[in-house]
């Protein structure tokens, strides 16, 4: 079953021609100050000047340990399936407790002041480095290969592992958000790329910054932000689970709404398909 999600995912990537050519709104909207009731100003300021929020609490010790052992299960199981560590794709179509996840007020509180009262998580992926793991995820904008316009996603990565440099954290550059589309190139099997574009000449567009975080915080950051993260050169696994809200208004050009779910607000497109909470 897990096949499944990312076979259909798969199918449904945009071509290289269309990454470059179809019509889409790709500019940042700056979160509004007034209408935050979770974040403060300086938060929200932070947010629009740098294009990303970290680290914020999100679950104690006990709690991630707990989520942890959980998520290890999941693991064993799309790797005993044939997958990969990367290949947690929407696991919430099959575990209840992910799928209640979806709804934290931790993560979604914060995500309404910065996106607005209408909100759809359209997906959840986890990014697992295990030891000593070579691939990297190239540099890249998550709008620029994501059928949505306009560009309205704000992500949450749990750390489920402490991450921080030696096993490959995430990192940011900071303010690249405002930037628009930047050019991107499809990237060759030998590139070892977890995903299949890459921007060059990185140093350009910005100060890089870690994203170092301990297990059980999170970051939050834009959908036009430039980010990566390199090969996992540690004996640490880097575990981390993305959550992926944007204002229910955005339009879907490839029919990955199916798989979206409201967490509050209006649909007032009737888009997103809302798959029932598995049973497991
Ligand atoms: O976890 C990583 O290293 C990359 C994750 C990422 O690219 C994203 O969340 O958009």
């Amino acid at each position: 079953m897990a096949r499944t999600f990312i076979e259909n995912f798969r199918k449904t990537l945009l071509s290289g021609d269309e990454l470059a050519t179809i019509e889409r709104d790709l500019s940042f909207r700056p979160a509004e100050r007034v209408r935050a009731k979770t974040l403060t100003a300086e938060q929200i300021e932070t947010f629009n000047r740098d294009g990303f929020l970290r680290p914020l609490p999100a679950f104690d010790a006990n709690r991630i340990a707990e989520l942890r052992r959980l998520f290890d299960a999941v693991l064993d199981e799309a790797m005993a399936e044939g997958g990969d560590s990367y290949s947690l794709i929407d696991p919430h179509l099959r575990h209840g407790w992910i799928y209640d996840l979806m709804f934290e007020p931790r993560f979604v509180d914060p995500i309404k002041d910065l996106i607005g009262p209408d909100l759809v998580c359209w997906s959840t992926h986890a990014f697992v480095k295990i030891p000593h793991d070579e691939r990297h995820v190239a540099w890249h904008q998550d709008a620029y290969y994501w059928p949505f316009t306009p560009a309205r996603t704000v992500t949450v990565w749990l750390a489920v592992d402490d991450a921080d440099h030696g096993n490959a954290c995430m990192q940011f550059v900071t303010g690249s958000h405002r930037l628009g589309k930047v050019p991107h190139r499809l990237t060759r099997e030998d590139e070892k790329n977890v995903l299949r574009v890459t921007v060059d000449g990185i140093e350009t567009y910005g100060r890089i910054a870690d994203v170092a975080l301990r297990a059980g915080e999170m970051s939050l950051h834009s959908d036009m932000l430039l980010h990566g993260s390199g090969p996992n050169r540690s004996d640490r696994r880097r575990f981390g689970i993305t959550f992926r809200y944007a204002d229910a208004d955005v339009r879907d050009l490839r029919d990955w709404s199916k798989f979206g779910v409201l967490v509050c607000g209006e649909d007032r497109r009737g888009q997103w398909g809302n798959p029932p909470r598995p049973g497991q």
